[in-house]
């Protein structure tokens, strides 16, 4: 299929690989355990009230809530055989099979700006394919204007979902532009490898002009609808997560400034950046909201 973007960053914006291995531990303040990356790279340990600010916020709530326990959990599910079902209004509902889904899309990688939790950045290296892609193989109807995510839920496998921390299972959503924007993927893979489980194996959305929750992870169930679909998050606390979670300066989380970001990789010492409305990418998407307030609309 004719894909209709190009990318900007380069190999050399890319955050190095040992520390995107090693995130959760500079994250998460292990670096001078020693525990930090392959290679023996190391990271600097972020400065305490960052550091709080990303705690607070975990990655893969299905296994648990703690920074360290995607990483260390995920490993139980089962992401083989896999098989995704497309419903609601479509031509051709029904289970798709992540293999052969595979087999028909063109994998590309995309170096992404990516927003991995509130306040940090990385520039990341996925592989995947456009949501246009496969949405087109079960044929979108007229009527639909959403398309609503959700996450597999295997409580034999995911310790996380006995708490009730979210409403499982894990849903997200996107207005039918956006799903079908050309810079919406299915990423597969990550640095030129599988994906690996704690970053949502086999298949997960990455939508890189919105804050990193929106990119659902291991998707079992794409629905398109005619009405705005709940989210996980704004069901958890609607005033501090909106439908739309757009990456916005202008726009603060109630509970912290969203104005500024680091990049992982950069250091203790390195300069806050500010951060870029739709983290960089106007360019590409501000048409889809012209005339929107992103104010109320966050
Ligand atoms: N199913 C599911 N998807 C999820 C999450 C989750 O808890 N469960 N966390 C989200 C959050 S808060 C973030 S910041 C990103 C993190 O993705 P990464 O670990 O690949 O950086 O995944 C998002 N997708
Ligand atoms: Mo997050």
């Amino acid at each position: 299929m004719a894909h209709r973007w190009t990318n900007r960053l380069t190999a050399r914006d890319v955050t190095p690989e040992a520390l995107w291995l090693g995130r959760r531990a500079v994250l998460g303040g292990l670096a001078g355990l020693g525990l930090v990356g392959a290679g023996g790279a190391r990271a600097d340990t972020p400065e305490p009230n960052a550091w709080e600010d990303i705690t607070r916020y975990n990655n893969y709530y299905e296994f648990g809530t703690d920074k360290g326990d995607p990483a260390r959990h995920a490993g139980r599910l089962t992401t083989s055989p896999w098989s995704v079902r497309i419903d609601g209004l479509v031509d051709r509902p029904g289970d798709y099979d992540f293999a052969a889904i595979m087999a028909k899309m063109t994998i590309e990688e995309r170096i992404y700006r990516f927003r991995c939790v509130e306040a940090w950045s990385m520039v990341v290296p996925w592989n995947g394919f456009e949501l246009a892609d496969l949405l087109d193989m079960a044929g979108v109807q007229a009527g639909a204007r959403y398309v609503a995510f959700e996450t597999v839920l295997r409580p034999e496998e995911m310790p996380g979902v006995r708490y009730p921390v979210l409403d499982w299972p894990y849903v997200e959503g996107l207005r039918l532009d956006e799903a079908l924007h050309p810079l919406t993927i299915m990423a597969t893979g990550i640095y030129g490898r599988d994906i690996p489980n704690q970053n949502g194996a086999p298949l997960r959305l990455v939508c890189p002009w919105k804050y990193g929750f929106k990119s659902i992870k291991s998707v079992v169930r794409i629905t398109l609808t005619e009405a705005e679909p709940p989210t996980s998050w704004n069901k958890a606390n609607p005033r501090e997560y909106g439908f739309y979670s757009n990456v916005n300066p202008e726009v603060d989380h109630p509970r912290w400034s969203q104005a500024t970001e680091r990049r992982i990789g950069g250091g203790i010492f390195a300069r806050r950046e500010p951060t870029l409305i739709f983290n960089g990418y106007a360019d590409e998407v501000a048409a889809l909201y012209a005339g929107m307030d992103l104010k109320t609309n966050y």
